[in-house]
């Protein structure tokens, strides 16, 4: 299916003269050839495109069973992720939109260490608990993955698994205090409304959580709304969980179940390799053993040009600004720097200081090149603790995840 769809979305770039249309769309003319690395091609030169209901035409849809789609960079250019270019990363079938009554929605909290079990209508949750708004980046763990060599099975994602929105809804840790938690509490899990690929009901495409550390945070929400609005439906729709710096897999969506755990969560996707790395580095393409991969909490530091879009032509005479998003886990980012010489020098961008904890930054910066030629800017991220993206891609894992390498643009100077 997904073959027939590259090949109509391909003749309709074709149909509307692609190359031109997005020309005029990012202010500059476009060089544009496929021998560019992996990771500064245009997305939409080499990945299919079709409309996915409430979700921008150009975002990339890697696979339609589970919907799995990615923004190119360039669609992240806005400093909050609009609902329509938000990713979407499914497991399993999300509920029909049709058969979603948020007056019947409920969520129950449980658990062997929830001192009560409780059931919420979506209205009591609104009515009984302080509602709080957070920017919170969220960003899969898988993302980047496609430059895995040997490659990882999965979504092939290229850098569009991120984004950050203003969140709404109550703190998970008022409502589990309402609930009650035991002195034995170690960690959460959510369940979804969404079903198994198989059809069978009876088992769950995926049920993840956090540590009870990560869950009473300040910034953990039970969220109904993104950008002042419902949630899109393919993002969770009516209710979801988000957890800003954590895998994007810890925020469960169409949520209807919390669990308080005494021991760690052992949903569906919760056991090894499933969102796990190997406790200790390992050589591409070893096997590694169940017992020897460690659950992903805290996302590194990284970042992301969304302006210009990569294969932009510009003057010799002309500045090039250029601007985009850092952002990290538990840390904060300190610096952001750019390069136009493949790292040998780096110059730093301005820092916009995140709206709160967990929000990504945004950076920006004007460049003049020295030459007429063939260029890359690289940018690079460090986080409070001195560390920085690596320039190349990191530590290789089965799975493909955490990939934080500095993103590159081609930038054409004539
Ligand atoms: N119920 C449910 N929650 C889920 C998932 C899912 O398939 N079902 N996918 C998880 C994964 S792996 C990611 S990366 C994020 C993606 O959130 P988004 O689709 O809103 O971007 O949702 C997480 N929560
Ligand atoms: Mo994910």
């Amino acid at each position: 299916m997904i073959k027939n769809i590259v090949k109509n979305s391909r003749r309709r770039f074709l149909r509307n003269g692609g190359i031109t249309t997005l020309s005029l769309l990012v202010g500059f003319d476009l060089f544009v050839t496929d021998k560019l690395p992996k990771n500064i091609l245009a997305n939409s030169l080499e990945k299919t495109t079709f409309g996915l209901p409430g979700k921008h035409p150009e975002m990339t849809v890697l696979n339609d069973r589970p919907i799995n789609a990615e923004a190119p960079p360039h669609l992240l250019d806005e400093p909050l992720t609009s609902g329509d270019r938000f990713f979407v990363r499914n497991n399993g079938i999300p509920p029909a939109k049709d058969t979603i009554d948020t007056n019947k929605w409920t969520l129950t909290i449980e658990g062997e260490s929830a001192i009560n079990s409780k059931t919420y209508t979506l209205q009591e949750l609104k009515n009984k608990f302080k509602q709080y708004t957070y920017q919170l980046t969220l960003e899969c763990g898988g993302n980047g993955r496609k430059e895995f060599n040997p490659p990882a099975k999965g979504n092939q994602w290229s850098n569009g698994a991120v984004g950050c929105a203003a969140w709404t809804g109550v703190r998970l840790k008022d409502v589990l205090a309402d609930v009650g938690i035991k002195s034995n509490a170690v960690y959460i899990g959510y369940y979804g409304k969404d079903t198994h690929l198989s059809g069978d009901l009876n088992k769950v495409p995926i049920s993840r959580g956090v540590p009870i550390k990560k869950a009473l945070e300040e910034e953990s929400l039970i969220a109904w709304a993104m950008n002042g609005e419902d949630l899109p439906h393919l993002n969770g729709y009516p209710l979801r969980l988000v957890f800003g710096g954590y895998p994007a897999s810890c925020s469960g969506k169409w949520l209807t179940k919390i669990v308080i755990r005494n021991k760690v969560h052992d949903g569906a996707k919760m056991a090894a390799p499933s969102y796990r790395v190997p406790c200790k580095t390992v050589p591409p393409g070893a096997k590694v053993a169940k017992e020897n991969m460690c659950i992903i909490e805290s996302m590194p530091i990284k970042s992301l040009i969304t302006y210009p879009k990569t294969g932009a032509t510009i003057q010799l005479d002309q500045e090039l600004p250029i601007r985009g998003h850092a952002w990290t886990g538990d840390l904060e980012v300190d610096q952001m720097h750019y390069s136009i010489d493949f790292g040998s020098t780096w110059q730093k961008c301005a820092l916009t200081p995140p709206a709160n904890r967990l929000a990504w930054s945004h950076f920006s910066a004007s460049i003049k090149f020295p030459e007429t030629g063939y260029f890359e800017v690289w940018a690079k991220a460090t986080d409070t603790a001195g560390k920085a993206q690596p320039m190349i891609l990191p530590g290789w894992n089965p799975k493909g995840y955490l990939n934080n390498a500095c993103h590159r643009i081609a930038i054409k100077v004539v």
